[in-house]
């Protein structure tokens, strides 16, 4: 099995998520987190083991800086935004090789289980897992089950379904969305087998002590750790927030 040692801690993952940009674009950030040097300042002091970018910022922001030595890099390899509607597909936009050469110790790939063009996206990432372990690099996937047919992509029964899928396709890694229950949670754990399963943080809940509590769900189900964006970077106090959060995933 690929080692997750470069991109975790002690066994557990907390990664933060910053790859926004392209999938809401703007409208997600403000003045401060529209900045990604702000991001990466966060990933580092917030106790972070990784942070995940788009090849674009990763190569004007992290490749060559004082980041490198400071935070491990994970690269998003596909990416689309939300201004096309109709069944989901996201293309691959950096190769494996590219993500190496920009620092990366790891690769991302989301897969949207359900979409009548899941195929296309479990070819892809069929590829990327093999050139990823070509060099010794994880490939995780973010499984999100969406499209036409997916009336719940939330329901337990779904997210179990997308963890098994990462397991099944040989991810080293599967970051899904919180089924709702600490109970649903443990049996999509389970339906991951010995492949790790990561928390997908989601949109920022009203209140912190809501977030905090689906991660110790998490947790307490089994999960490896989480993968967080909004719940940070949108946050009065990022490195305050980010700390509760360490606690809970590292003990
Ligand atoms: P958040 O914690 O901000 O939800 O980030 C997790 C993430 O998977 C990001 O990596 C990605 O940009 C975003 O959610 C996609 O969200 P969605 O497809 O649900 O709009």
């Amino acid at each position: 099995m690929i080692s997750l040692d470069k991109i975790t801690k002690n066994g557990k993952a907390m990664f933060l998520a910053y790859d926004q940009g392209l999938e809401h674009g703007p409208a997600d950030f403000n003045e401060k987190n529209i900045n990604p040097n702000y991001i990466l300042d966060i990933a580092v002091n917030g106790g972070f083991t990784a942070v995940i970018l788009q090849k674009g910022v990763a190569e004007k922001y992290y490749t060559g800086s004082k980041y490198e030595e400071l935070i491990p890099l994970i690269i998003k390899l596909n990416g689309k935004t939300n201004l096309c509607k109709g069944e989901v597909y996201s293309p691959q936009v950096c190769g494996v090789d590219e993500a190496m050469d920009l620092g990366a110790s790891a690769v991302g790939y989301t897969i949207y289980a359900g979409s009548q063009y899941e195929s296309t996206m479990f070819q892809e990432f069929g590829r990327i897992v093999k050139d990823a372990h070509s060099h010794g690099a994880p490939a995780i996937t973010w499984v999100y089950p969406r499209g036409k047919d997916i009336k719940d992509d939330a329901a337990p029964d779904i997210i179990a379904y997308a963890a098994r899928v990462a397991l099944e396709l040989g991810a080293d890694m599967a970051k899904i969305k919180y089924s709702g229950s600490k109970e649903s949670f443990t049996w999509a754990v389970k339906a991951a087998g010995k492949m790790p399963v990561v928390l997908s943080g989601g949109p920022k809940t009203e209140n912190e002590e809501e977030f905090l509590e689906t991660v110790k769900n998490v947790m307490a189900a089994g999960g490896t750790g989480a993968a967080v964006g909004r719940n940070v970077w949108q946050h009065a106090d990022p490195v305050a927030m980010s700390k509760k959060i360490a606690k809970i995933i590292f003990g």
